[in-house]
């Protein structure tokens, strides 16, 4: 897929790769605005901060947000400062969950993970420096996520608590939180099909589908429309998250940008695990399909958000 990433099809003949190109461009300018320059002291925590996320993430959080605003007849700039929180969350949890105290992994996005990359040496000072500044530098870029959301606008339908509330209650220690806890704590022992669905549900399905639903909030969508953007982001949150387990175990680390086969290393509870690589496939696929039907009432706004749901389902990285 990588480089061809034109979902176009005779039943959605949508560009992504424009898309996707212009989305990103917009939210990296938005999130080089809105961050502290590295000049700004602490200049080595600005650098931290900024380092893994301008690092090549594929942005599909923030997409994800832009096309529920558009779905919804909102505009980007409306939903902006939301999809860049969303992306400083979703960024401070890799940086976290690549720390030797987690996941323990040296490379992400195809480059040095943040605490590796300020290692002031290769002795257990230099490691742990590395390690503090990782961690400080998560820390800020949750906090920071508030402080963006907070300069949106507020809609008839959903004030700034609302927004605010929608985003820590994702984040918190019920949602995302939740989810690695319950990652770690399944770590070498069985785990059975129905804690796995709790485990992704709650470690990336509750932020994609955060993103979507602050994108129609953004867009003052109606009750209507929040609940089909609720059920197309539930959806396609968790089909993201088997189709992530398929890559651990089918593709190179060089393709990934992360390192490969981690899941079995770490004896982690993964779809193709509890199920195996062809009925993963096909729950990805049933799980899509649940996503393309949540959209049924946006008719022909939502082309966007079809295109982006066919492209998780088909990526290679
Ligand atoms: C709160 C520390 C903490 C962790 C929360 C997010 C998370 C749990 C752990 C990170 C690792 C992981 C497997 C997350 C599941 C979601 C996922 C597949 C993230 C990767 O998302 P992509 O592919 O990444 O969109 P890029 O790098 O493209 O942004």
């Amino acid at each position: 897929m990588r480089g061809s990433r034109r979902t176009s099809s005779p039943s959605n003949p949508f560009d992504l790769n424009a898309y996707l190109a212009r989305s990103t461009a917009t939210v990296n300018r938005a999130l080089d605005r809105f961050l502290p320059s590295e000049r700004t002291r602490p200049t080595t925590l600005h650098r931290a901060m900024r380092y893994p996320l301008f690092a090549g993430g594929k942005r599909l959080r923030p997409a994800l947000c832009l096309a529920a605003a558009e779905a919804c007849g909102g505009r980007w700039d409306e939903a902006l400062p939301l999809a860049c929180a969303v992306e400083c969350i979703h960024t401070y949890s890799l940086i976290h969950d690549d720390l030797p105290c987690m996941d323990d992994d040296d490379l992400r996005r195809g480059q040095p993970t943040c605490h590796v990359k300020f290692r002031t040496g290769d002795d257990a000072a230099g490691r742990q420096r590395g390690e503090a500044m990782a961690l400080l530098a998560g820390d800020a870029l949750l906090t920071f996520a508030f402080e963006i959301a907070g300069q949106c606008r507020a809609w008839p339908r959903y004030s700034h608590r609302d927004i605010l509330l929608e985003i820590a209650r994702a984040a918190g220690s019920r949602q995302l939180i939740a989810g690695q806890v319950a990652d770690l704590e399944g770590e070498g022992r069985a785990v059975t099909a129905r804690e796995l669905r709790y485990i992704h549900e709650r470690k990336t399905a509750a932020l994609l589908c955060c993103a979507v639903r602050l994108g129609g909030m953004s867009a003052n969508c109606t009750p209507l429309q929040l609940q089909a953007l609720t059920d197309f982001g539930y959806h396609v949150g968790l089909a993201f998250q088997v189709i992530d387990d398929i890559l651990d175990v089918t593709q190179s680390s060089k393709t990934l940008g992360k390192t490969a086969g981690k899941d079995v290393a770490a004896q982690k509870a993964t779809y193709p695990a509890i199920v195996g690589l062809e009925k993963s496939r096909s729950i990805a696929a049933q799980l899509t399909n649940k996503a393309f039907t949540a959209l049924r009432p946006f008719r022909g706004r939502a082309a966007a958000l079809d295109a982006l749901a066919q492209f998780l389902l088909k990526r290679d990285r």
